[in-house]
């Protein structure tokens, strides 16, 4: 049976104690990690269109988007880079494997697993994120610091593509070693820095807002047809057509549409085709097999970036 990856906490207990609350280390949380993917794998992968990519360049982390041509590889300096390669485990299996280690948590939150190839003293800046996070170390080392709770408030740093932080409070802070992995609730800022070489998996599992929700739930409502509801005006004087919309207005605004809301069923029927849609929707023609394939040599190795990152 495998460890869990959780270490000596029992599921439930974290569950209770720290998802969505307190962030957690776990140190050899999978015993002799041997990583599925490497740096020059990870740059084979940016070099493709279908694949989601980003490269944060320099100690001021300008951010490029892939896919990227070989050459700009060759050009990046020795240090201070990190290549991000987004939903690896849509394209390599073997990374996908390791969802079966967070089976304590519904599938359906998943996003994606970012893996990301840092040279020595890469980072993307000290910054926070609205998704609950499992950093896992790959190969190498790379400091973790973890600071302030963060929200929509919070100072940004003047930078063209990321979201940095203007201030960032560091409370704690670990290096990571390979199969380490640090869990962090949404909203805490943190900052990666890697410490020579090195790889993480970034395990996401993402909460939709309120917005967003609101924005595919109206296609939904628009997409099922039925007889449209129309606002009904509140008990109207001659005065009220004289001055500003008054409040009684916004009361029949506010009941029409929690009375559009207001269906169970449909809410579970549209939430559950809402968590379960399909990241890159241009995919969704190939199986994971043939995905999976497009990017393996004839040997079924994945095909890497030849001239290596390493210099
Ligand atoms: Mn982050």
């Amino acid at each position: 049976m495998t460890q869990s990856i959780l270490g000596e906490i029992s599921a439930a207990e974290f569950l209770a104690e720290y998802w969505q609350k307190k962030p957690l280390l776990i140190r050899g949380a999978i015993a002799d990690f041997q990583p599925p993917i490497d740096g020059d794998e990870l740059a084979g992968l940016a070099l493709e269109p279908e694949v989601e990519s980003r490269l944060v360049v320099g100690r001021d982390w300008q951010l490029e988007h892939g896919p990227f041509e070989p050459e700009r590889f060759t050009t990046l300096p020795s240090s201070h880079w990190t290549l991000l390669v987004q939903a690896v485990d849509l394209w390599v299996p073997e990374v996908a494997e390791l969802l079966t280690r967070f089976d304590f948590l519904p599938p359906w939150r998943l996003d994606d697993i970012m893996v990301s190839y840092a040279q020595d003293g890469g980072s993307v800046g000290p910054h926070f994120d609205y998704y609950d996070v499992f950093l896992l170390q790959g190969e190498g080392t790379r400091r973790w610091q973890i600071g302030q709770r963060c929200d929509e408030r919070t100072p940004l740093a003047d930078n063209a593509g990321l979201k940095i932080l203007a201030d960032f409070e560091p409370t704690d802070e670990w290096l990571l070693q390979p199969g380490d992995m640090l869990y962090l609730p949404p909203q805490f800022a943190h900052h990666g820095v890697a410490v020579g070489n090195c790889t993480t998996f970034s395990v996401g599992f993402r909460s939709p807002a309120a917005s967003e929700m609101l924005d595919d739930l109206a296609t939904e409502l628009l997409s099922r047809g039925g007889a449209p509801r129309y606002l009904i005006d509140p008990p109207l004087t001659p005065e009220l057509a004289q001055g500003p919309i008054p409040a009684s207005y916004i009361g029949e605004v506010k009941k029409l549409l929690l009375d559009a809301l207001d269906n169970d069923q449909m809410l579970a029927e549209w939430f559950a085709q809402f968590m379960t849609a399909p990241k890159y929707p241009m995919l969704i023609d190939e199986t994971g097999e043939q995905r999976s394939a497009m990017l393996r040599n004839a040997d079924g190795s994945i095909s890497h970036y030849e001239n290596g990152l390493k210099r």
